[in-house]
């Protein structure tokens, strides 16, 4: 056993990009393997249960796929450098902005890759060397166009509506702003190292934001604070800069960002939730749901934004309730106070149904599967 782990994920991948900041920072011993069509239909699907990507295989030969099950398992055997902060507020925030790093973010990925045709040379030529390494480049040109074309498929799901474009820039230019403002201050979300949050958001601003060319240019290399935090996060410094904020603290830039996520991300757990119920009568426990269900509209001081409700959101949010149900009870004082002060209290108190996550799609967990928030 060589004791290596290994990464299997693409450059252009959202969430490879989660998972490979967080080993950099972490200094795991790893190699990093493109995946090929054969491996991406058949060797992973068959692994994992899902065409997937980011995937890490243990030195023991342990398939682990979704970011955050893996980044838990890596937590638990390399104790140094830890991403979760010890103090109530700054993990409550940590498991927060990871979930909406991994969720809400979605659309606005897509819509900066998809919306603007000079970003697909990029991925042509990444994607098609990575799926059929030494093929002709015009057969390497057609695999590509194929998983474009199922990409592309999936635009209208998440809210990238024509009707909708003007929206989803105002959103990410405001945001963007944001947190340029947030890392003049600071080099990472909750201080002088990273955390959970800061992996949670790389993967949007990495894999999409940070590369493509169109949205690199126009809307990331105007915000060099920015710019630099993603880098950063690509390659961090040899020697931590320092720690999280002393005393729990939440810097002050940071609480618009957060109190965005209480008045949008949480209104967006509440309609997904809505929507699960509706169907829970006709869901076995145990077997997935579907991936995606009706249409949502969520509430933002851009106007309403539209998409379809992913029951896997929930699977985040759960994560978020079972950090603080597991915390002491002054320390679930400390969260929930937190999480009030960014609008964010409904969070726990949300009647979400108990779930298990069966790779990229979630089940009713079979057992005690009744309404649950953390007491
Ligand atoms: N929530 C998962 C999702 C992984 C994921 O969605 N990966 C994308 C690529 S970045 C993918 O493989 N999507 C395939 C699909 O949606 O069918 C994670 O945290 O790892």
């Amino acid at each position: 056993m060589s004791g290596r782990y290994t990464l299997y994920g693409w450059q252009v991948s959202y969430f490879a990009g989660k998972v490979r900041c967080y080993l950099e920072y972490k200094r795991i011993p790893y190699t990093e393997r493109p995946i090929n069509l054969w491996e991406l239909m058949v060797t992973i699907k068959r692994r994992t249960g899902a065409s997937v990507m980011p995937v890490v295989v243990t030195p023991e030969g342990r398939w682990l796929q979704d970011s955050s099950d893996i980044i838990d398992h890596l937590e638990a055997r390399f104790p140094e450098r830890p991403v979760v902060p010890d103090t109530p507020a700054q993990r409550a925030a940590a498991y927060l902005l990871e979930a909406w790093g991994d969720e809400w973010w979605v659309p606005v990925a897509m819509h900066t890759r998809w919306s603007y045709p000079e970003n697909y040379a990029l991925f042509e030529r990444e994607v098609g060397r990575d799926l059929l390494p030494g093929f002709p480049r015009f057969v390497q040109a057609r695999a590509v166009a194929h998983v474009a074309h199922i990409l592309r498929g999936m635009l209208h799901a998440v809210g990238i509506r024509p009707a909708q474009h003007d929206w989803l820039l105002r959103w990410t230019t405001h945001m963007l702003d944001l947190l340029d403002a947030h890392f003049r201050e600071l080099p990472y979300l909750l201080g002088h190292c990273p955390s959970l949050a800061d992996f949670g958001l790389v993967g949007t601003l990495y894999g999409h934001l940070g590369r493509d060319p169109w949205p690199a240019r126009e809307l990331v290399a105007p915000r060099p604070h920015l710019r630099a935090w993603i880098d950063r996060m690509a390659h961090p410094p040899a020697q931590p800069l320092g720690d999280w904020l002393p005393g729990d603290a939440i810097a002050p830039t940071l609480r618009p960002v957060l109190q965005v996520i209480g008045a949008e991300f949480v209104p967006m757990v509440a309609a997904i939730n809505d929507a699960v119920h509706e169907g829970m009568a006709r869901w076995t426990p145990g077997r997935p749901l579907p991936r995606g269900l009706r249409d949502i509209t969520i509430p933002s001081q851009h106007g309403p934004f539209q998409r379809a409700a992913l029951p896997y959101t929930l699977w985040m949010a759960q994560r978020v309730r079972d950090v603080v149900s597991a915390a002491a009870p002054h320390e679930q004082q400390a969260m929930r106070a937190a999480l009030a002060d960014w609008g964010a209290a409904d969070l726990l108190t949300l009647p979400l149904p108990r779930l298990e996550r069966h790779a990229l799609r979630v089940a009713l967990a079979p057992a005690g599967n009744g309404l649950r928030a953390p007491a």
